[in-house]
C-alpha cells in the first residue's frame, strides 16, 4: 500500500541530514547504531505530524479518555512496528536499500525496550496498539525504568543476569516533557488543621521528602489511521539538586537523601512475574507513577471541564493488576484534600472512575503491604485507606450482621496488612478476569465473598494479542499469503481470517502453508546456529515452550518428558522416532532458585542429548538465551507445536498460546486459562489436550488425596526419569545437583505438602498426547489442515476484539477520526 505521508526522496534526505547533525558524519562513515538513530529520528518526524494532528482532534472532540495504569509495558522494538502502522514499511525499506542499507539489520540495532516481565506487560503493549488502531483516546502510564528486564546470558548452563542499559545510546522515539512535571511526596507526618472558615479539617503533610516526576512521552501509532496516542512513562529527578543553601541551612542530609530517593525510584524494574516481594522501593515506585499520573489526569480534565463531578463521564483509570491500586486513595486525596469535596462525593466519583483487572490467582502474587511500611511511606494515603476500610466494614456488617468470618476475609486492612486486591475491588466499578475460566474461578473461589456482595462489578475480558506485531511484522511470508487469499482486512479485523477455512483441505494451499512454515523454521534454525552454536534439523518437529520460568508453567514436565523420550530411544533403537527439536526460552526471576535450577537441568539434558551420536540427531534440545519480544516474533513464526502445559487453574489466561495459534502452531495443553477458548474455537481435533481439569486440581487442593509416590512406585518410566535427577545421568560431576527438583516432585523432604503442581499426575497423559502429536505430524496433509485451521480460527484472540469489549462494557469511549 502506498503511504500518504511518505516521500522517499525527502525521507532519504532526512536520514542523511540526521547523520550529519547528530554525529558530524556522512552516512558511509556512520556506525549501524548511528544509522538506526538517524532513521528513527526521520520516522519520528513523520509521527510527530500525526501526533499533533491527533491531539488537535482530541482537543476538538473532547472524547472520554482511558488511562491504562501499569507498572509494566513490554513494548519491544518500535521502529519496524511504527513503519508498519504508518504503512510505510515497504517504501522505507526501498529508500534504505537505495542508500545501501538493510532495514532488517537496522531494526536489529534497536534495544528491546523491556519495561515488563512477561504476559502482563506485553498485554499492556498490545492494548495500546489496539486502542490507537481502533481510534480511541488512551494514555498508557508507567515508569521510565533506567534498567528494564535483565538480559539473560547462559554460562555453563546457568542463567546469569546482566543489566539492560536500554537508554545508553539514547532512545530516539521518546520526548521529554518537563513542562508537565509533578511533585510526589513521601514520608513525614500529617498535621490536622481545623479551618473555621469552612468548618473542615485540613490535612497537611509535613517533613516529607519529595521528588519531581518528569514525563517522557512515547508515540503509539495506530494502524493506517493517523492516530497517535501516548505512552507516558515517568522519570524522577531531585527537587533540589545538591544545593549549597541546603547545606547552609543544615539540610545537607535531607538534600542528599532526596537526591538518592530520586535516583533509586526509577532505577530498575523488579524482575518478578506473578510474585510479590514486599520491597519498600517497589511501593515507592507504585505511588510515584500513580501520584504523578493521577495529578496530570485531573489537571488535564480541569482544563476543559468546570465540574469535577463530571470526571467519571470523561475518564476511566484502568488498574492493570493490583500494582497501581494506590490510585483509589490518591484520587480520594486529590478530591478531598485539594478539591475540597465531601468524603461521600469523592467516593462516589472515585468508584465510578476506577476499574480493576485481576491477572492471577497465584497466592504468592497477592500484594499485602505491612501497615508499618505503608503508613510510614504514605502517611496521608494510609489515613485515607483506613477510612475507606472503616466504611467498607460497616457495609459488610450491614449485609452480613455479626459475621466475623466475612470481616476477616474481606477487610482491606487486617492482620497488620493492607490488602491491595480488596482495596481495588472496593474502589472500582468493574472487576474483570482475563479469560472465561479465570473469571469463573475468581467468582466461585478466589473472590467469592466479593462476588456475592457485589456481583454487578464482575465481568470477563478474555485477553488478546495484536496481529500487527505477531503476524504482519513477525511473519511476513505468512502475512502475505493470508493477504493473497483473503485481502488485507484481517490487519484491522482479525475475524476476517476465518475466510481461510475454505483452504484447509486445499492441497496447494496446504503445501504453500507448510512451505512458509519451513522457511520460518530455516530462519529460526539460522538464529539458533548463530546464537547457540547448535545445528537443528528444520525438517524435525519444532516443539516450543517460551514463557517465564515458573513451576506452575511446568517446564519441568516438558524436560522430564524429553528425558523419558531419550531413554526410550536408547532402549529401543529399532523404533521409528520422528525427529523432534524441543525449544525452550525463559527467564527466571533472579532470586527464584528452583526456577534457575530447571534452566540448568534443561541445558544439562541438552548437552547430553545433543552430543549423543547414537540417537542420530533425532532429538535435539535448545535453550534460547534471552527470550524477549524481538526473538519471540521469529520463534512463534517457526513453531509446529505450542506447549501450554500449566497446571489447570493456575494460568490466568496466557497470551503466547494465542501468538502460536495465529502462526499456525498446534497446541499441546491443559484445559487452563485461554487454552479452553482456543480449543473451543479451533476444535479439539486440532489440538492435543491432556491432564487434570481445573476442577480436579481444585478438588485435590481442597480435599487432599494427591500422592506423587504412587506414580513413582507404580510407574517404572516415571521412576527411571526421577532417579536420573539424582544419579548423575545429566550431572556426572555432581549427582546431587538436581536433588531439589527431585524433592519438589516427591516432597520427600522439603515440605509435607505434595507437589502443588501435580506434575507426576499429568505425566503419562502428557506423554500420550505427545505420541499423538508425533502420529499427527507424520500425516503431513492432516497436519497442514490443522495448522491452517489454527490460523483461521484465531480471530477471537485479537486484542482489537478485547479492547472493543472493554470499550463497550467498561470504558464507554468515543471513537475519534483524524481527517487529512
Ligand atoms: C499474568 C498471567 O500469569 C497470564 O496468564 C496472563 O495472560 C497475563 C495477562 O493477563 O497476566 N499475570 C501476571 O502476573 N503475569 C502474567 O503474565
Amino acid at each position: 500500500m502506498i503511504s500518504k505521508q511518505f516521500d522517499k526522496e525527502t525521507f532519504k534526505e532526512s536520514v542523511k541530514s540526521n547523520v550529519r547533525s547528530l554525529y558530524r558524519k556522512t552516512i558511509d562513515e556512520a556506525t549501524p547504531q548511528q544509522i538506526f538513530q538517524a532513521v528513527s529520528y526521520a520516522v519520528k518526524d513523520v509521527i510527530i505530524d500525526n501526533w499533533l494532528k491527533s491531539q488537535k482532534q482530541f482537543d476538538k472532540e473532547d472524547p472520554k479518555i482511558v488511562y491504562y495504569l501499569s507498572m509494566e509495558f513490554l513494548m519491544g522494538r518500535a521502529l519496524g512496528n511504527n513503519l508498519l502502522n504508518l504503512t510505510a514499511y515497504g517504501e522505507v525499506k526501498e529508500a534504505l536499500e537505495e542508500l545501501g542499507f538493510d532495514l532488517n539489520a537496522i531494526e536489529d540495532e534497536e534495544p528491546d525496550p523491556a519495561l515488563g516481565n512477561g504476559g502482563l506487560g506485553r498485554l499492556a503493549a498490545c492494548f495500546l496498539d489496539s486502542l490507537a488502531t481502533l481510534g480511541y483516546c488512551a494514555y498508557g502510564c508507567g515508569i521510565r525504568y533506567h534498567y528494564g528486564m535483565f538480559k539473560q546470558e547462559i554460562k555453563d548452563g546457568y542463567q546469569i543476569e546482566v543489566p539492560d542499559a536500554w537508554l545508553k545510546d539514547g532512545y530516539p522515539f521518546e520526548l521529554r516533557r518537563p513542562e508537565y512535571a509533578k511533585e510526589v511526596k513521601f514520608g513525614g507526618h500529617v498535621r490536622v488543621v481545623y479551618d473555621p472558615s469552612t468548618g473542615r479539617n485540613e490535612f497537611v503533610q509535613e517533613d516529607y521528602q519529595s521528588v519531581r516526576a518528569i514525563p517522557y512521552d512515547l508515540p503509539i501509532v495506530g494502524y493506517n489511521n493517523q492516530i497517535v496516542n501516548t505512552l507516558r512513562i515517568w522519570d524522577s529527578e531531585a527537587i533540589n539538586d545538591f544545593q549549597l543553601d541546603s547545606f547552609d541551612k543544615g539540610d545537607y542530609r535531607k538534600a542528599v537523601e532526596q537526591e538518592n530517593l530520586a535516583r533509586n525510584i526509577v532505577e530498575v524494574l523488579y524482575p518478578n512475574d506473578n510474585h510479590y516481594a514486599g520491597k519498600e522501593l517497589r511501593l515507592k515506585q507504585q505511588y510515584f507513577f500513580i501520584s504523578a499520573s493521577i495529578q496530570a489526569a485531573v489537571e488535564k480534565f480541569k482544563k476543559k471541564h468546570g465540574d469535577i463531578h463530571e470526571l467519571p463521564s470523561k475518564v476511566t483509570f484502568q488498574l492493570n493488576d493490583t500494582h497501581p491500586t494506590v490510585t483509589v486513595a490518591e484520587l480520594m486525596r486529590i478530591l478531598v484534600d485539594e478539591e475540597k469535596l465531601s468524603w461521600e462525593d469523592a467516593w462516589d466519583i472515585t468508584t465510578r472512575t476506577c476499574a480493576y483487572t485481576n491477572h492471577t490467582i497465584m497466592a504468592e502474587a497477592l500484594e499485602k503491604w505491612p501497615i508499618e511500611l505503608f503508613s510510614r511511606l504514605l502517611p496521608r494515603i494510609y489515613q485515607i485507606v483506613e477510612e475507606i476500610n472503616r466504611r467498607f466494614l460497616i457495609q459488610i456488617q450491614q449485609m452480613y450482621p455479626g459475621n466475623q468470618e466475612k470481616i476477616k476475609k474481606m477487610a482491606i486492612i487486617y492482620d497488620g496488612q493492607v490488602k491491595m486486591a480488596h482495596l481495588a475491588i472496593a474502589g472500582s466499578y468493574s472487576v474483570n478476569g482475563v479469560a472465561r475460566l479465570h473469571t469463573e474461578i475468581l467468582k466461585n473461589k478466589e473472590l467469592k465473598d466479593f462476588y456475592e456482595m457485589m456481583p454487578q462489578k464482575f465481568n470477563n475480558k478474555t485477553n488478546g494479542i495484536t496481529q500487527r506485531r505477531f503476524l504482519l511484522h513477525g511473519n511476513p511470508l505468512l502475512a502475505d499469503w493470508v493477504t493473497k487469499h483473503i485481502g488485507r482486512d484481517w490487519i484491522t479485523d482479525l475475524s476476517q481470517i476465518s475466510k481461510l477455512k475454505i483452504y484447509a483441505d486445499d492441497e496447494k494451499a496446504q503445501q504453500e502453508f507448510m512451505n512458509i512454515k519451513y522457511q520460518n523454521k530455516l530462519r529460526l534454525a539460522k538464529y539458533i546456529q548463530e546464537h547457540n552454536g547448535i545445528e537443528v534439523d528444520p525438517r524435525s518437529i519444532f516443539d516450543v515452550q517460551v514463557k517465564r520460568l515458573h513451576e506452575y508453567k511446568r517446564q519441568l514436565l516438558n524436560i522430564l518428558h524429553v528425558m523419558y523420550l531419550y531413554n526410550k530411544m536408547k532402549e529401543h533403537p529399532e523404533l521409528d522416532f520422528y525427529p523432534r527439536t524441543f525449544i525452550f526460552g525463559a527467564k527466571a526471576s533472579a532470586g527464584y532458585h528452583r526456577a534457575k535450577l530447571i534452566i540448568k537441568l534443561i541445558n544439562s539434558v541438552a548437552d547430553v542429548v545433543n552430543n549423543d551420536a547414537s540417537i542420530k540427531g533425532k532429538l535435539k534440545v535448545v535453550f534460547i538465551e534471552n527470550y524477549r519480544v524481538s526473538n519471540a516474533e521469529i520463534i512463534f513464526a517457526a513453531a509446529d507445536v505450542s506447549e501450554q502445559i500449566s497446571t489447570a487453574s493456575k494460568e490466568a489466561s496466557g497470551t503466547g498460546n494465542m501468538k502460536f495459534m495465529l502462526n499456525g502452531a498446534l497446541t499441546i495443553g491443559t484445559m487452563d486459562g485461554a487454552n479452553v477458548e482456543i480449543v473451543e474455537e479451533v476444535g479439539a481435533d486440532n489440538a492435543f489436550i491432556f491432564g487434570l481439569s481445573s476442577d480436579e486440581v481444585i478438588n485435590f487442593e481442597q480435599n487432599g488425596g494427591y500422592d506423587p509416590n504412587f506414580y513413582f512406585n507404580t510407574d517404572p518410566d516415571i521412576r527411571n526419569v526421577l532417579m536420573q535427577l539424582i544419579n548423575g545421568t545429566f550431572s556426572p560431576k555432581d549427582p546431587e545437583r538436581f536433588r531439589d527438583l527431585y524433592n519438589s516432585l516427591l516432597n520427600t523432604k522439603s515440605s509435607d505438602k505434595p507437589d502443588t503442581y501435580f506434575t507426576l499426575a499429568d505425566f503419562k497423559s502428557y506423554a500420550k498426547a505427545q505420541e499423538q502429536v508425533e502420529a499427527a505430524y507424520r500425516d503431513q496433509r492432516g497436519w497442514a489442515k490443522s495448522a491452517i485451521l489454527n490460523t483461521a480460527s484465531s480471530g477471537k484472540f485479537s486484542s482489537d476484539r478485547t479492547i472493543q469489549e472493554y470499550v463497550d462494557e467498561i470504558w464507554h469511549l468515543d471513537k475519534v477520526v483524524v481527517e487529512d
